[in-house]
């Protein structure tokens, strides 16, 4: 049985390669799954073309499409055209590329930012389509949307089977750090690395009082791995839809999130918090559970938000500094 990975150069691809790799050092047993990494650098998803034949040269049993144009807030803001066209192109090429080449299971990757901006929390799958989602991000949520519909429209005219996972803010190591493009987490990582060297203070976009809650990449790459097993042995249905989440009181506002950083990273200087734009706010809260998860698995551990936050902070310290300015 052959995997095909898209996006392998991001932050769940990286962390789905080390949890496979752990799984065949681990293992006694030959492996009887070939997993083939792709990323930009050898296939190029927004060329129609490319995709098909790489499709037909790869045959794939299973297609895990991890690859998006990503980013925080920030450059949600800025570029939510692009986020829309960008991602619904390279989405569209893989959804026809799996249709054509028979694959037998797609697992998609979406994000808590297709809900409604106004749901009801915890939030639940099937109130996708209640309402429109938050401005900020309106462009990356469609074209997750498009994803999850044209998806579920292939599980049902074809025989593909589909899993969208649904993972809330993610976090971990080889993440993007740009302080204007990354995410909360690695943006603040990169803020307080630079407020330690230089001894000057720490400032923190916004008035904190957002709430979010982290799930660690490597627990969505166990999670994927779990759906892996789970279609070779039969037991899934025609399509799944999952929401990836700790449970609704594991949530955290951006500010109590700061201090968790800051005492983390040993930073003890001044916290300033600095007003964001009316125009430039994102959600006020986004709350989900593990209800969805433990349907499927119902024991499955994840990783508390302190102990990902050590090791990913641990990690971006004995890095280079110049690989988080990218
Ligand atoms: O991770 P983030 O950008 O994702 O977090 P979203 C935004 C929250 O963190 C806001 C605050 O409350 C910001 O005011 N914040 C504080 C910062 N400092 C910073 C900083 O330096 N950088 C950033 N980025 N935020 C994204 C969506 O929304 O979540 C994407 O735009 C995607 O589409 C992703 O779905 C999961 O949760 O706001």
């Amino acid at each position: 049985m052959k995997v095909f990975i898209t996006g392998s150069n991001g932050l769940v691809g990286y962390s789905l390669r080390s949890v496979i790799q752990n799984i065949f050092e681990k293992s006694e047993s030959i492996p009887d799954i070939e997993y083939v990494f792709s990323a930009r650098t050898d296939l190029d998803l927004m060329n129609e073309h490319a995709v098909n034949s790489r499709f037909e040269q790869e045959r794939p049993d299973i297609v895990v499409h991890l690859a998006s144009r990503v980013g925080g807030l920030f450059d949600n803001i800025e570029n939510n055209y692009t986020m829309l066209t960008t991602n619904s192109r390279l989405n569209m090429n893989i959804i026809e590329a799996c249709k054509k080449y028979n694959v037998k299971c797609l697992i998609n990757v979406l994000s808590t930012c297709i809900f409604p901006a106004n749901a009801k929390h915890p939030l639940r799958s099937k109130n996708i389509y209640d309402g429109e989602s938050h401005s900020s991000n309106r462009g990356y949520a469609m074209s997750k949307q498009l994803l999850h519909t044209a998806s579920k429209i292939l599980s049902k005219t074809t025989d593909t089977k589909v899993i969208n996972l649904i993972p809330t803010n993610l976090y971990g190591i080889h993440d993007n750090y740009n302080i204007k493009t990354g995410h909360v987490i690695p943006a603040l990582i990169n803020k307080i690395l630079i407020a330690k060297r230089e001894c000057s203070s720490l400032f923190v976009s916004g008035d904190g009082k957002d709430i979010r809650q982290f799930l660690h990449a490597e627990d969505l790459s166990r999670v994927i791995v779990e759906f892996i097993k789970k279609f070779k042995s039969g037991k899934l249905d025609s399509f799944t839809d999952c929401i990836v989440s700790p449970p609704k009181n594991k949530r955290i506002t951006i500010k109590g999130l700061v201090e968790l950083l800051c005492h983390t990273m040993g930073y003890d200087g001044d916290v300033v918090y600095v007003p964001n734009d009316k125009n430039i706010t994102g959600q006020k809260s986004k709350i989900s559970d593990d209800k969805e998860l433990r349907k499927h698995f119902k024991d499955f551990q994840l990783t508390p938000l302190k102990e990902g936050l050590k090791r990913t902070c641990d990690y971006v310290m004995s890095v280079d500094p110049n690989i988080l300015r990218r």
